[in-house]
């Protein structure tokens, strides 16, 4: 299959649309309420202010170096959200902060705050650490989307003159730098820049940070000897940054969690264009890496705060865990990406399941505040009891406006902003669904067009309707049977079809002569699971998560009392499902019977004999709308027996 054969995501902005539901729901809120909030944390903070270039040594605000990463952030998710949705009053802030960034680009193309007044001279002396790279990336990203949203050239122009003048700053040519970014970012958005200007110059110099990375000798140990850095590189060497190894040669995914998955999806973009056999080895090895042996159950990757980062495998803690929102963030984009390079539905179950339990969790059902750090087991008395020293505002057990290191929010918000480009994907005349929810969506291909509705109350209703509203020529539609479903039932014009019969790769694979008004029926089971972790994740034994569907629940203080892990949840309890409109944005809970553990003995701290039980009825509600009431504990892995 040849790569042209690949839609490219970012093209399905305005060819999909939601059209109701709790993804729409999410998108909504994040234009109303979102968007508007980051714009004012964005002036608040100072970062816009420094765009004007007005700061001296001894002003306040001083600008750090990836400030403009947040700026660039939030205009790709203005440029995501006007596609879709006019609003000349968002446009024309946009508008004015472009035309700040454009004041900032110096005579040849560099545009960088930082390095502008901060920093004056040291441009590209610390590629290892200093992220001039990184806020590269996150500008084109914000430039193509807000080109490809609004039609405006002005912010692609300038991030063309930028990516010009990098491709003759690095490479191996006479006078050049053959290194690569510390942070991982202007791959992904190098490709996107040819994809959006047909220029191949930008996807050669994507493959050139890819294939360089890694390499001897280690173009950073003779950064570092400029520097006159000699003591051991902070958070241990070159695997924090992926780069240990030549991509190819890499076995694990290691290190900074966002970085990896920043890198590995443009990676796996350079892989389909250049048809790179090897790459691709690499992307599905180091995929298999993360989510078979260091992913949570939610979705969650980079157990630990310390570094941000992978650790080993099964090392999953849930009172400590990190899994920062962007890492989830940058596992959706790299399983976007899996899903062109080889459509294979258990890349969108992984999508779907960060998506849900681990995206969302990032944002409160307002749209005002959010996680960094995303625990699984959170103690209300413990926190209470933590020195102010002691709590870093990343890592809290409440959701917070904003963070002094603010990449969450901004990229909380160009996800939703972008919703659409996950709910499909296409090669050749087969249209995948991917991902369900109600929606309108309309592809063109060789020899034909196709304009899809899907109606439907999942993720709690386990029906949708897909009708095929026009079609010309012979489309192939593939429905995602979703790992975690068991049953599923198939219906055209209410003519069952037998799953089993078409199913390929995790996709119902449907070809026929479809006639308008061609009506197809999936049914999707979802009866209410209790998981269980394979004993090497030692924190999760003796414990169960449930799910129902895509779902992932959680026990919280609020329907259940505060002491979460004095609950028990029996095996044979049985469990049952009920949607409430109310609640939570309307969800659907989750209730049974369990017990809750009273000190054993007469009360003491320890005593010998077993615990004293009373029965409780135990209530569930979804991870991703934890948190969203009093402050309260919360435990995702209960105890059963
Ligand atoms: O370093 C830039 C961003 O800040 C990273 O992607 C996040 O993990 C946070 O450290
Ligand atoms: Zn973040």
């Amino acid at each position: 299959m040849k790569h042209s054969e690949v839609q490219a995501p970012e093209t399905m902005l305005q060819q999909v649309k939601l059209t109701c539901g709790l993804l729409k729901r999410v998108q909504d809120t994040n234009r109303t309420n979102t968007l508007p909030i980051e714009y004012e944390q964005l002036r608040d903070t100072g970062r816009l202010e420094s765009l004007k270039l007005g700061w001296k040594p001894g002003d306040p605000n001083r600008p750090h170096h990836f400030w403009d990463s947040d700026e660039a952030k939030w205009l790709e998710a203005v440029g995501y959200s006007l596609a879709n949705y006019s609003d000349p009053e968002l446009e024309a802030l946009a508008d004015a902060v472009i035309d700040d960034l454009a004041d900032v680009q110096q005579e040849d193309g560099y545009l960088n705050t930082y390095y502008t007044v901060v920093e004056p001279g040291k441009r590209w002396s610390n590629t290892r650490i200093m992220h001039e790279l990184y806020c590269a990336g996150h500008l084109i990203e914000g430039a193509v989307a807000y080109y490809q949203g609004t039609g405006k050239r002005k912010f692609l122009d300038v991030m063309c003159r930028y990516a010009d003048y990098i491709a003759t700053v690095f490479g191996h040519g006479e006078g050049q730098i053959p290194s690569y970014p510390g942070h991982e970012e202007i791959e992904l958005a190098l490709v996107k820049l040819y994809r959006a200007t047909g220029e191949e110059k930008y996807l050669d110099l994507a493959e050139y940070f890819v294939d360089e990375r890694g390499r001897q000798p280690h173009y950073w140990d003779v950064e570092r000897a400029a520097l006159g850095e000699t003591d051991t590189p902070r958070w241990g060497g070159s695997e924090y940054f992926q780069a240990h190894a030549p991509i190819v040669e890499q076995t694990d995914i290691e290190g900074h969690s966002v970085r990896a998955t920043y890198l590995m999806s443009g990676v796996t973009d350079v892989a389909l264009l250049q048809d790179d056999a090897e790459l691709a080895e690499a992307s599905k090895r180091l995929w298999h890496s993360m989510v078979d042996r260091r992913m949570y159950v939610t979705g969650g990757i980079g157990s630990s705060a310390n570094g941000e980062r992978f650790t080993s495998d099964y090392d999953l803690p849930n009172d400590t865990a990190y899994a920062e929102t962007c890492a989830a963030i940058g596992a959706v984009f790299w399983a976007r990406r899996m899903l062109d390079l080889d459509p294979r539905g258990e890349y969108a179950d992984v999508m779907e399941r960060c998506l849900y339990n681990a995206v969302l969790p990032g944002v409160s059902l307002d749209g005002k505040d959010f996680f960094y750090a995303n625990m699984l087991d959170v103690n209300k008395a413990v926190w209470d009891a933590k020195r102010p020293e002691e709590c870093h505002d990343s890592e809290q057990p409440q959701r917070q406006p904003w963070f002094g290191c603010a990449c969450c929010p901004p990229n909380v918000a160009r996800l939703a902003a972008s919703l659409n480009m996950y709910v499909y994907s296409r090669r050749g005349s087969t249209v995948y669904c991917n991902l369900y929810t109600p929606s309108e969506a309309e592809f063109r291909f060789e020899g034909g067009s196709v304009r899809l509705l899907q109606e439907t109350d999942y993720p709690w209703d386990e029906r949708i309707h897909l009708t095929v509203a026009e079609v010309s020529g012979s489309p192939t539609v593939a429905l995602r049977i979703p790992g975690w479903c068991r049953k599923p039932a198939l219906s055209i014009n209410g003519e069952n079809i037998k799953v089993s019969a078409v199913l390929a790769n995790g996709y119902a694979l449907l070809t026929r002569e479809w006639v308008a008004g061609d009506l197809i029926e999936l049914t999707l089971p979802m009866p209410v699971e209790r998981l269980y972790a394979r004993p090497e994740v030692w924190m999760d034994n003796g414990c169960t998560a449930i799910q129902r569907g895509p779902i992932l629940y959680c026990l919280e203080a609020a329907d259940n009392g505060e002491g979460l892990h004095a609950l028990v949840l029996p095996e044979g309890s049985a469990l049952s499902a009920s949607y409430d409109a109310d609640l939570l944005g309307g969800v659907a809970l989750i209730t049974g019977k369990g017990w809750r553990k009273t000190a054993p003995g007469n009360g003491t701290l320890y005593a010998p004999g077993a615990p004293n039980r009373q029965p409780v009825e135990l209530t569930f509600v979804p991870y991703y709308a934890w948190g969203n009431r009093a402050p309260g504990s919360m435990l995702v892995w209960v105890h059963t027996c």
